[in-house]
């Protein structure tokens, strides 16, 4: 099933006039109508972030909105969360992470959140973590996978930063990398990493769980 033109409108209308209430209740009411949560994920969730990056972009609408809008927008990610374990356990897990000054975390959340989907144990460790730190989380874990999303075109430092944290410290760990800050270039960085994969979108990643 779809999010249709209306519905679409209508939550994108709540969604900047803060109305938390009425979003959620239009979550609740898709996901009793069965929407996948890639559909609600994609079509509705990130459709209207980015709306609201664009208006905030043309200076038609405020910071404090697109402020509003985003913690709504994480408080609804939590409805979903009930669809999202109710995969068998296949054992495996991944580790998600925001580069170094990436402070954009609902599309890493999501991340995870179909590692869960696919059965994996999907751990979100942050915005803005310190290479460090992830070291740290990857040897207290023992992650299958390490996967780290970048949105701003600035990050791209960060992420090279962290890929040789991770390659030095741990060198057959299985890294992808995605996002999209991706689309003002950087695939040619990962290239210096051989466990390293560029990933286009959520759709790419739910295959490639899959084959592992
Ligand atoms: C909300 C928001 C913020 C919030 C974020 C809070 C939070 N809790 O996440 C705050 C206020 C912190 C913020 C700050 C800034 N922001 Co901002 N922000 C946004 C906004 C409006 C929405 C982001 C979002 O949630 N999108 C929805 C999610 C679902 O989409 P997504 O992140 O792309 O993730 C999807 C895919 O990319 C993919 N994906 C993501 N990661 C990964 C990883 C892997 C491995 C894989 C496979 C896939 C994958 O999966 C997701 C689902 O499909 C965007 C607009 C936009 N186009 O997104 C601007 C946007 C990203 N921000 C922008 C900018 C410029 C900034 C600031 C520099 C503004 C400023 N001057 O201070 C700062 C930088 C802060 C920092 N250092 O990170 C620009 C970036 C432009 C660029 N060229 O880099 C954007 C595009 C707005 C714009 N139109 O100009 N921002």
């Amino acid at each position: 099933m779809v999010v249709n033109e209306s519905v679409y409108a209508d939550y994108l209308a709540f969604l900047l006039s803060g109305n938390k209430a009425e979003c959620t209740r239009m979550v609740q009411w898709l996901i009793e109508a069965k929407v996948s949560v890639k559909v609600l994920y994609l079509d509705l969730f990130q459709r209207s972030m980015y709306q609201i990056g664009k208006l905030w972009e043309e200076n038609q609408v405020s910071v404090a909105t697109e402020h509003m809008a985003t913690a709504i927008t994480e408080g609804l990610l939590q409805l979903v969360y009930p669809l999202l374990f109710a995969a068998d356990h296949v054992g495996k897990s991944a580790i998600v992470a925001c580069v170094p000054q990436e402070f954009h975390q609902i599309g890493a959340k999501m991340v995870a959140d179909i590692f869960e989907l696919n059965g994996w144990d999907g751990y979100f460790v942050g915005a803005n973590t310190p290479t460090q730190e992830l070291l740290k989380s990857i040897d207290e874990k023992k992650p299958d996978l390490v996967a780290l999303s970048m949105s701003l075109q600035l990050s791209l430092k960060g992420m090279d930063e962290m890929l040789q944290g991770i390659t030095h410290s741990f060198p057959l760990l299985d890294i992808i990398v995605g996002g999209q800050g991706f689309l003002w270039g950087g695939t040619e960085v990962v290239k210096n990493y051989p466990q390293t994969q560029y990933v286009e979108s959520i759709d790419s990643l739910a295959q490639i769980i899959k084959t592992y």
